[in-house]
């Protein structure tokens, strides 16, 4: 305390009852007429003014969750490198989609994370499925899709699909063990669950441990906090011969391809 401050607090009050106060004083009395030391009475009168900021105990923060378990409902992912994620016990599968044979023209990045393998004329994509639907949260608002498994998707997403016209001729497509929701014969449909109530820029929370895949939607990949992403884009060559049989409705995956090839776009999350 400023002794200029001492001297303001106790003359200027004195000085309106006329009592003279030329030197700061080393006492004053209270009400009762007792005299105090000048210093408890100025502590009373700071300790009364209002606080005028906050402590930083008062703020709150959302806190930053970290998962230890997948998110509820039935559902796919793409799996990254053979091992699917952790926390749950996943059910491994695969399908093979004959593409077409003639000038093929399949195009993937050389660099994928799944272990395919992928050829100019025919794709095998690996899946980790999620077989139980207990899960103590639910999927996060955004904008992204995952592979649907059961007949209804988890809470929070619309359901689509999409039909790939595969080869004609001798074809040889073929799967194994738990595939997505879908058609598979002679021609391939796939069903997913896609959601765009939120921004793909806004961070959601999954299991962060082990790499896996989801799709983009209608944005760009969804940003998944503690994870890095990055885009895989897949082209296939569908049938060439006759009508295309392709097609895509409802709520599928973003196909940048044309009418009768379908292009999507992988989005790989790995831990930082
Ligand atoms: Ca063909
Ligand atoms: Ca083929
Ligand atoms: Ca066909
Ligand atoms: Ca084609």
């Amino acid at each position: 305390m400023h002794l200029f401050t001492v001297f303001l607090l106790v003359c200027l009050p004195t000085a309106l009852l006329a009592v003279k106060c030329t030197d700061p004083p080393t006492g004053n009395k209270n009400s009762t007429g007792t005299t105090t030391d000048v210093t408890d009475t100025v502590t009373d009168v700071v300790t009364d003014q209002p606080t005028a900021f906050p402590t930083t105990e008062a703020e709150t923060t959302t806190p930053v969750p970290i998962r230890e378990s997948w998110p509820q409902g039935k559902f796919s992912l793409l799996m990254a490198g053979n091992t699917c994620p952790e926390f749950s016990d996943f059910k491994k599968g695969y399908f093979y989609q004959d593409t077409e044979d003639f000038r093929n023209a399949n195009d993937w990045p050389r660099d994928t994370a799944m272990i395919g393998p992928f050829k100019q004329d025919g794709y095998h994509f690996r899946f980790c499925t999620e077989t139980d639907s207990k899960g103590d949260y639910l999927w996060e608002a955004g904008n992204y899709c995952i592979y649907k498994f059961s007949k209804k998707c988890p809470k929070g997403f619309q359901t689509g699909n999409i039909t790939w016209d595969d080869e004609n001729n001798y074809n040889q497509n073929t799967r194994k063990g738990r595939v997505p929701f879908g058609k598979y014969g002679r021609d391939t449909t796939v069903n997913f669950c896609c959601r765009d109530d939120g921004s793909a820029s806004a961070q959601i929370s999954l299991p962060i441990a082990r790499p896996f895949y989801m799709l983009r939607y209608t944005e760009e990949c969804q940003k998944v906090r503690y994870m890095s992403v990055n885009e895989e884009v897949f082209k296939f060559d569908d049938e060439d011969s006759g009508e295309t049989k392709n097609s895509r409705f409802g709520a599928a995956p973003m196909d940048s391809g044309d009418a009768a090839n379908h292009i999507l776009h992988f989005c790989l999350y790995r831990p930082m």
